[in-house]
């Protein structure tokens, strides 16, 4: 029989340990995909901090180094500057990114390190137990927003991509979800557009990823997409904010 499917040479044989219906491992296989496709599986260096997404660890086949907690970026930014011919990535949790590394965050894109980082929102630290973080929804429940998201209390969630988005650094910036086939395609392109921006060594490259955590939401699989679709879809901007034309070219 015609062999028409085969898993991408940028992952490892390892399963993924991921919960069941986690859209970690989609990305995963995008970012797999995306690697294969441009050559470059052994010559790109991944970086992942703590979190559920540290445990990408495992899974990519190329070389992937660990990070503290929301230090991946300034991990990245030193493999980089040592080894400027490979492609580095981080891959983050919003609650890592966005909180603990906040400081990285805006720095490396304003300092246009050439490098490409990955945000896989979920809504909350999923690997701790599901706590609020600054990407929480208004109104969300959580283990430590009992009574919903308070923005009073704790401010409105953050819209990392366009606060990354208004630093010249930044050359590339992308919101995309991983919600439905359409929006898969959407983040593989927005994936490899980052790369592309690397390769090309035009700065620094962001994609945000909109990604369900069934297991904290309490929800299962299916309806945890549709929880996305309905509640983080309509609240952050979604699409490319950010275009260099030398990769609309491509
Ligand atoms: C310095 C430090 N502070 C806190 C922790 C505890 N911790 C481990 S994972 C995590 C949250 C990760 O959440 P997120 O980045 O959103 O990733 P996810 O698990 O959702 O993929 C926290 C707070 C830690 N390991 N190190
Ligand atoms: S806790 Fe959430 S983010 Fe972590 S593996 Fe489970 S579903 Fe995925």
């Amino acid at each position: 029989m015609e062999k028409v499917f085969s898993k991408t040479a940028g992952l490892t044989d390892i399963p993924f340990h991921y919960c069941p219906g986690c859209t970690h491992g989609i990305i995963h296989r995008l970012i797999g995909e995306v690697m294969e496709e441009l050559d470059i599986i052994d010559k790109t260096i991944g970086v992942a901090p703590v979190g559920c997404a540290g445990f990408s660890l495992d899974f990519f086949s190329c070389d992937f180094v660990g990070a503290a907690h929301g230090r991946a970026q300034a991990v990245g930014t030193g493999i980089k500057r040592a080894l400027p011919d490979r492609l580095v990535f981080t891959y983050q949790g919003d609650g890592d990114i966005a909180a603990i590394g906040t400081a990285h965050a805006i720095h490396v894109a304003a300092r246009g390190e050439k490098i490409t980082s990955i945000m896989v929102n979920n809504a909350v630290f999923g690997m701790t137990g599901g706590q609020m973080a600054p990407t929480t929804i208004t109104g969300q429940v959580t283990t430590t927003s009992p009574y919903g998201r308070d923005d009073s209390l704790v401010g409105a969630p953050i819209d990392l991509p366009k606060t990354i988005a208004s630093l010249s650094g930044a050359v590339y910036v992308a919101a995309v979800s991983v919600d439905s086939p359409k929006n898969i395609i959407q983040a593989k392109k927005a994936l490899k557009r980052a790369f592309q921006v690397q390769q090309l060594g035009l700065g620094f490259a962001f994609v945000s990823i909109l990604s369900s955590c069934p297991t904290n939401w309490g929800l299962s699989p299916v309806d945890s997409l549709k929880w996305l679709q309905e509640n983080m879809l309509p609240i952050y901007e979604m699409g490319e904010l950010k275009v260099p034309e030398e990769v609309k070219a491509l």
